[in-house]
């Protein structure tokens, strides 16, 4: 039997009872795996809680076919230990979900962690207890443990968004989502396809879908700016020169805005002649990915610059696709990187192939799913498979599920009623002992996740450190602090293009959700004013002494 397989079976035999630790962390992908590492790295007991059967998160969930990391499997990895950058293989220069899947079980194989996590438990509520200093954590499958931190390490895109779309309860052929895809095989072969949603996750998986479906219906409700991959197989000596100067990498990428490492700008776009500024996004082009927003230092900044990049795709897209129409329905008007780019392989080109049909639903939303299909308009479309490719609802979704309760008694859900509000994004004022990973207010989705994720980590760690030399009871972010850090990410994101589009980090995305800029634009001075607030004795938060102080 493997770690996992014995993790998942002691799940089912844990005897019922409130289990007390020193901290529950809630949630096994990158987060939660390496922050049950830290823990236990400053001698405290802590438990994971999972609700998959498994470790990895987005990677766990998000089987569709294609699925593939955005950022370079050589920078989406974990850093904290040299060993295991240095044996760890990567295959390709973008990793697909099956490698990151066995990455994120081999870390948690390597550092011994299945024994601390427990699966297949969906955390529904977290009540602070002031006068025992300590969290009480319920699970739906009737689990209570108590700890004096709660840590949750849920994900930005985790909570998967079902819009409500009439009739789809009556659809009678395979009714599946992206995020989140059956375990086993999925065949698409003689089968009529439709897909809802034209965002990353449809995006990678369009392709692959097209090659053995007998026909598939795109429904497109906004075009997305993609831009290639330039995917390929990882050259061992590519990965070996890496691997032999990892920390200049790393360091590199820390300076930069989006914590990757990319050909740093410049200058500005409206700097140069139309023809070095065409010169340069052709050479991005050429290099694919993500790096495409960081050609010039305005793009994000100035409409006219953002426009000149916007103008190029569209060229672009129109050189791809063979029918005029259709290249027209696929180029977006909307400001390139307000929503993140996506990186594709073969998405525009998929648009040539005869069995691949795009419905504009600007022109006509859809009226309703039937049992054996959608109908636009007059038109009856019949599908045997409906795949729903509507995204999350991003960043507090996981997180308002639970019903989290404070000192006060209000849930974190009623005090976000008109948008986040955090100190950092990583605590929340009368949430005492309570830390979010990557939570709105940080920079999380619009950096590369990995050390995003371990510079909360590591911040998390220090910080729980220092109260124990400090004995220190009760850490809990003031009001004053929260609300200046809210101001100052509203004034950062005030400051670019990206509060002029509706995306999901708006929560737009999602119906009734307040208009609010979740993350925090820029990495590097985000982990610098982390880091101040640390040396200062953890400015901005209020400490409360042990009572035998
Ligand atoms: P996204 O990027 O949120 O895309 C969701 C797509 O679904 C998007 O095209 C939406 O159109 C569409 N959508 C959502 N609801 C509807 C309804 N009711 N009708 C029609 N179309 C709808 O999610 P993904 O999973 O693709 O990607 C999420 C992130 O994962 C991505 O940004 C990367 O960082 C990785 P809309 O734009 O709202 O008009």
């Amino acid at each position: 039997m493997s770690q996992r397989q014995k993790a998942s079976k002691d799940t089912n035999t844990q005897p019922p009872g409130v289990m007390s630790v020193d901290v529950i962390v809630v949630g096994a992908g990158f987060a939660g795996l390496y922050m049950l590492h830290r823990l236990r790295g400053i001698g405290l007991k802590a438990i994971v809680l999972e609700r998959g059967l498994g470790v990895g998160g987005t990677w766990y969930w998000n089987r569709y076919p294609g699925a593939r990391c955005d950022v370079e499997s050589l920078q989406y990895s974990y850093q904290f230990s040299d060993e295991l950058q240095q044996d760890w293989i990567w295959t390709e220069r973008y990793a697909a979900q099956p490698e990151l899947l066995s990455y994120a079980n081999h870390v948690a194989e390597r550092f011994d962690l299945f024994r601390d996590i427990r699966f297949g438990l969906t955390v529904t509520s977290a009540t602070f207890d002031e006068t025992l200093t300590c969290w009480s954590i319920e699970t739906s499958e009737g689990f209570s443990f108590q700890a004096r931190y709660c840590i949750m390490a849920t994900g930005c895109l985790s909570m998967i968004n079902r819009p409500e779309i009439k009739g789809v309860e009556r659809f009678g052929g395979e009714l599946l989502h992206t995020g989140d895809w059956p375990h086993g095989d999925v065949s698409f072969r003689g089968k009529r396809v439709g897909i809802i949603g034209t965002g990353s996750s449809a995006i990678q998986s369009i392709p692959i879908i097209a090659r053995s479906a007998n026909h598939l219906t795109v429904f497109q409700r906004t075009p997305n700016y993609v831009v290639p991959a330039h995917n390929a197989p990882l050259a061992p000596d590519v990965q070996a020169a890496v691997k032999a100067d990892y920390p200049a990498l790393r360091a590199r990428a820390k300076t930069r805005r989006n914590g990757i490492d990319f050909p740093a700008p410049t200058t500005s776009a409206m700097a140069v002649t139309e023809a070095e500024r065409e010169a340069v996004f052709e050479n991005r082009w050429a290099l694919g990915g993500l790096s495409f927003m960081t050609a010039f230092d305005d793009l994000l900044v100035d409409k006219r610059a953002n426009d000149s990049l916007a103008n190029f795709i569209r060229r672009k897209i129109r050189a791809a696709v063979e029918n005029p129409e259709t290249a027209d329905r696929l180029c977006p008007d909307s400001i390139v990187g307000c929503k993140r780019l996506c990186v594709d392989i073969g998405y525009y080109e998929t648009f040539n192939r005869t069995n691949v049909d795009l419905v504009d639903l600007r022109d006509q939303p859809i009226d309703t799913v039937t049992d054996d299909g959608i109908i636009v308009g007059c038109k009856h479309i019949p599908l045997d498979m409906l795949i729903l490719a509507t995204g999350f609802d991003a960043m507090t979704g996981a997180l308002n599920r639970i019903a989290i309760r404070g000192r006060s008694g209000e849930t974190l859900k009623s005090k976000w009623t008109n948008g986040p509000k955090t100190y950092l994004g990583l605590a929340i004022a009368d949430f005492p002992n309570l830390f979010v990973i990557t939570g709105p207010g940080s920079p999380s989705v619009l950096t590369n996740m990995l050390p995003t994720i371990e510079q909360h980590v590591d911040w998390i760690t220090d910080c729980l450190r220092y109260l124990d030399e400090q004995e220190i009871a009760q850490i809990e972010a003031t009001a004053e602090a929260e609300a200046t850090w809210v101001d100052h990410v509203n004034a950062v994101a005030g400051g670019l293009l990206y509060p002029q589009c509706n995306s999901w980090y708006l929560g737009a995305n999602i119906p009734g959700k307040p208009r609010v800029f979740m993350p925090y634009p820029g990495f590097p001075p985000y982990v610098e004013t982390c880091a101040k607030v640390a040396r200062h004795g953890y400015e901005g938060f209020a400490l409360t002494p042990n009572a035998s102080v």
